[in-house]
């Protein structure tokens, strides 16, 4: 990449993060209005530099931006849940015969998966909402804080093709959003090391490696989890995009080991940072180790030289130390 080429890079990452946050700023309104909201950001990733000759939003909207597409759409039944507070969370998704979908295709195991994650990334949880006459799923769901989140969807109506469907959530209370965390390749959860190896690039698909170790040891029996050793969900910084991912190899097909090494293929819609959360099965548990890495490299400012987009104190900061008590990026807070 060439100067001119890697100035025009960074402008256009500047560009992102600042269009992701006055998106964030503006989501604290109906879900309806969050669809119109997350289309007027995606215009801003894909109106750069790296895209001219595209008009306007790509027909590649990466997954989790929308709560409506293709026809089908999440309808929860409420989206305000007060924090701290387990409640029965229920939603369908209809579609587009307007009524809701009662008939879903497994993968991974499951009819559907359903994320969620507060806006500034912190509090992730993988559930398995269980499908009730109806069409009606249902989940016991705990928002451990007050804030904005997002939850997503993932799902196969049967005879259709797998989509995401992303919609707020809202834990009313006083917010304070965690600082951006740093770069990170090696995440520490339960005794646990894990070690990424590859790079996100962004437009196309790379290959990432996670390496899982405990006392220095490599683990060699890793226990399948959802038809993997290893299920990695990874959103996009600004936005909470929903990448596709997905893992090479499964258990007993004759060439994937139970570790060390899990391996993925992840696709990274634009330049930026990316938040990595990789569930593991070891010793009966599922754990989830989380990390940050940036795809394309340098063309993109780490968050600590980022100007003017957070205080100079959050750079000391670490991810796990914590001015606010009620944030749970301690992996011992969630939820399996
Ligand atoms: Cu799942």
């Amino acid at each position: 990449m060439n100067g001119a080429t890697k100035a025009g890079a960074y402008v256009l990452g500047l560009a992102v993060v600042f269009g992701g946050a006055l998106g964030v700023g503006r989501l604290v309104g109906p879900i309806g209005d969050a669809v119109a909201e997350t289309s007027h950001d995606t215009g801003h990733v894909s109106a750069g530099p790296a895209k001219a000759g595209e008009s306007g939003q790509s027909a590649a909207v990466p997954g989790g931006l929308q709560i409506s597409a293709g026809g089908y759409t999440l309808t929860p039944r409420t989206d305000v849940v007060e924090p701290g507070e387990t409640v029965d969370f229920r939603f369908t998704v209809t579609g587009p015969d307007g009524r809701p979908v009662t008939r879903f295709s497994v993968e991974h195991e499951k009819k559907l998966h359903f994320i969620v994650v507060r806006r500034d990334m912190s509090g992730f949880q993988h559930l398995h909402p269980e499908l009730k006459d109806g069409g009606v799923w249902s989940v016991p769901l705990t928002l451990p804080a007050a804030g904005e989140y997002r939850a997503f969807a993932d799902f196969a109506p049967e005879g259709a093709s797998g989509m995401t469907l992303g919609m707020d959530l809202s834990a009313p209370g006083d917010y304070r959003p965690e600082p951006p965390a740093a770069p990170v390749r090696t995440a520490a959860v339960d005794g646990y090391t894990v070690t990424l190896a590859g790079d996100l690039a962004p437009g196309r698909t790379s290959k990432l490696t996670l390496s899982v170790s405990r006392d220095g040891k490599p683990v060699t029996d890793l226990e399948p989890y959802l038809g993997a050793y290893g299920h990695l969900v990874a959103l996009r910084d600004g936005d909470l995009a929903y990448l596709h991912v997905h893992p090479d190899g499964e258990p007993g097909d004759g060439r994937t080991a139970p570790g060390p090494a899990i391996t993925f293929f992840a696709e990274a819609p634009s330049p930026g940072a990316y938040r990595l959360f990789l569930d593991f099965k070891h010793g009966g548990a599922v754990r989830t180790a989380e990390f940050t890495v940036t795809a394309g490299g340098a063309a993109v400012p780490a968050p600590e030289s980022t100007p003017g987009v957070k205080e100079s104190p959050s750079r000391e900061k670490a991810p796990a130390e914590k001015d606010a008590p009620e944030a749970s990026h301690n992996p011992d807070d969630h939820s399996h």
